[in-house]
């Protein structure tokens, strides 16, 4: 079995401080939440950025700048950007720091009933973004909240405008989303492709139980407050290294061995 890769997400679009006091905004607050994931045995982050009053935000500028504190730090830990953004954002804003060239960054391939809202995700904005990665030499990780994006993704490799096998990244149990049981989980495997990665994120009281059944079956957990907010039952998380912290419990339980940094670099096929 491959050593497991654990992913932090670490603020998302739709949590915010009055919905926990631990929510990291600024470039400054989010490096230093990504260096406790990282000590907690985190091997990637996933950024979202915030303005400074908390508004959900694609820019650049805040992207570069948290990626300059990290180095800053010597924090060694891959980089994913995400592309989805906010719900009601366009393409241009959710893709436009591609230009700084992370390791990785998520493109969702399909559109999906997100609470009460819709995140939008036609063809031909999924093509936009996933030239757009091309263009600047950044693998995708396929969110997929659904089955059918699992279909998208695997069609967009066809076409040739994604390189197979590909990461995916099964988000579960989000209202409007597929389920987050895991045979829901365990289906979705099937669809992929020989060689390809995964990883699943459970949203809310999903996360833990998905994660502890991907670290047996040999897939990869992505955990942080962007998905759930919550260490135990009605304890708030004091930040994302403590989900981070979690998993790695129940990874050295299972007798599986966490990632290094040049494992999860080859494991994902990243230069
Ligand atoms: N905030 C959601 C609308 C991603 O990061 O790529 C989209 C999202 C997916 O979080
Ligand atoms: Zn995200």
């Amino acid at each position: 079995m491959q050593p497991l890769m654990i992913t932090a997400a670490i603020c998302g679009a739709e949590v915010f401080r009055t919905d926990t006091p631990h929510v990291p905004y600024s470039p400054q607050e989010l490096a230093e939440e990504t260096i406790r994931c990282r000590n907690a045995g985190a091997t990637m982050v996933h950024l979202h950025m915030r303005e400074a009053d908390g508004a959900p935000s694609q820019r650049a500028e805040l992207f570069a700048e948290t990626v300059a504190l990290l180095k800053a730090a010597a924090c060694d830990i891959l980089i994913q950007f995400s592309t989805g953004g906010a719900v009601g954002m366009t393409v241009e804003q959710r893709a436009d720091a591609l230009k700084l060239k992370p390791d990785m960054a998520t493109l969702t391939t399909g559109s999906v009933n997100f609470g009460d809202d819709v995140f939008l995700n036609s063809p031909p904005m999924i093509r936009a973004i996933a030239a757009r990665q091309r263009q600047f030499g950044v693998k995708p990780e396929f969110e997929c909240f659904d089955s059918g994006m699992v279909d998208a993704a695997l069609r967009l490799m066809k076409d040739g405008l994604v390189d197979a096998p590909g990461h995916f990244n099964f988000v579960l149990g989000m209202p409007g989303g597929m389920g987050g049981t895991t045979a829901h989980l365990d289906f979705l495997r099937t669809l992929l492709p020989e060689g390809a990665t995964w990883s699943v994120a459970g949203i809310g009281r999903f996360e833990m139980p998905l994660a502890a059944h991907a670290i047996a079956v040999g897939g990869h957990v992505r955990v942080g407050l962007e998905d759930n907010l919550y260490v135990q039952k009605g304890v708030l998380a004091r930040g994302s290294y403590e989900l981070v912290a979690a998993v790695a419990t129940l990874a050295r339980d299972a007798g599986r061995p966490l990632a290094t940094i040049s494992q999860a670099r080859a494991m994902l096929r990243l230069a």
